[in-house]
């Protein structure tokens, strides 16, 4: 039986679970390892506190697979996301509102390297923009045609936080093996395509006029090294959240922020005029003191060059998602963030 959802502005069930994660609050911690992948999230849980006999997991019917459990006694999910910018979409804005106080996300995930150096290398990038299939561009004349539009976009730039960058490189630095052949960069810059294949300039038996992606790519952007599809949406909804919301934040904040958006005429009777703003204010906000930043950082596993053409072998990608995973996950349990005693516990462990 399919459940019960209520509220069809951010649906959830009574009790409150929300709608593609399945996740409620108490079953998810402030500090947060996404990947793309189940069997990555899994192998990396299986390093939490216990092991995953000592963990909390929940799959919903979307594909969203997390765990929580603790690494060295702090409460930490990992979450597998699957791909692309709607999914990144979902796990920010959903879990967000399954967590109070700060939170700290971390990506762990696979790109493509556009810089000759070996697959396997892994690169922590300082900003990341958006590389986009521009729609209103027509991909079915011929290349030769002299068109308005460009056929891609790149936006401007998101950025991680600066301590969570630095503590993963420190951290991913410190922790590679003796025998490790790869390049750790932390100062390249990331673009995040909306697909895998055209915006990532790969050619397929469609018509997406890409050939010159990577160079164009290469002449416009400085420093770009990767190619992937969630870092910096990651990184655009982090900052913008942290930006908008630098002091407080509750479970409650939805219903401020969906007051705030309601026109005058149609704000519910209950709702009181904020007198220094003018915002409507929702019936309810009891902000706690906290902050309610989102740090993000990412962490990316060069699994194909787009110079060599080569890809990572299965034995070497267990191998670095290994000790990259125990590392982030060290790194992020000791990363400082502020969480109330309440909002820190997980009620289930
Ligand atoms: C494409 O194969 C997928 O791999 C990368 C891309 O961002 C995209 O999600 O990341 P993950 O390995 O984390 O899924
Ligand atoms: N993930 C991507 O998005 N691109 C690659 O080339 C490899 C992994």
């Amino acid at each position: 039986m399919r459940d019960v959802f209520l509220d069809a502005n951010f649906p959830r069930t009574a009790d409150k679970r929300v709608y593609h994660l399945g996740t409620r609050a108490g079953e998810v911690a402030n500090r947060i390892i996404t990947v793309g992948h189940h069997s990555r999230a899994q192998s990396i849980a299986a390093q939490l506190d216990g092991g995953l006999d000592n963990v909390f997991r929940l799959e919903s019917d979307r594909g969203f697979l997390l765990f929580t459990g603790k690494c060295n006694g702090v409460p930490l999910s990992i979450i597998s996301i699957g791909m692309g910018y709607p999914n990144m979409d979902f796990m920010v804005r959903e879990l967000r509102e399954c967590v109070d106080g700060e939170m700290a996300i971390v990506r762990l995930g696979s790109c493509g390297g556009l810089l000759d150096i070996p697959v396997g290398s892994l690169a922590i990038p300082r900003a990341s923009v958006a590389l986009t299939r521009n729609y209103d561009y027509d991909f079915a004349a011929e290349e030769s045609e002299s068109q308005k539009e460009q056929p891609y976009r790149i936006s401007k730039p998101a950025f991680p936080d600066e301590e969570l960058h630095t503590a993963m490189h420190t951290a991913v630095n410190a922790a590679k093996p003796a025998s490790y052949k790869g390049h750790i960069l932390h100062d390249t810059v990331n673009a995040s395509a909306d697909s895998f294949y055209s915006s990532q300039g790969r050619i397929t038996s469609f018509p997406d006029h890409n050939s010159n992606l990577i160079e164009w790519l290469i002449k416009e952007v400085e420093y770009v090294a990767t190619l992937e599809m969630e870092t910096f949406h990651l990184f655009h909804l982090a900052s913008i959240w942290s930006r908008s919301n630098s002091l407080t934040h509750s479970a409650s904040s939805l219903s401020l922020q969906a007051s705030l958006t309601v026109p005058p005429d149609h704000a519910p009777a209950s709702t009181s005029l904020d007198e220094a703003s003018g915002a409507r204010l929702g019936p309810t906000p009891h902000p706690t003191p906290t902050s309610s930043k989102i740090r993000a950082a990412s962490v990316q596993m060069i699994f194909a060059s787009r110079v060599s053409q080569e890809m990572i072998t299965p034995e070497d990608t267990r191998a670095l998602e290994d000790w990259s995973g125990r590392a982030v996950l060290d790194a992020l349990a000791k990363f400082p963030i502020s969480v109330s005693a309440a909002c820190s516990l997980v009620h289930r462990l």
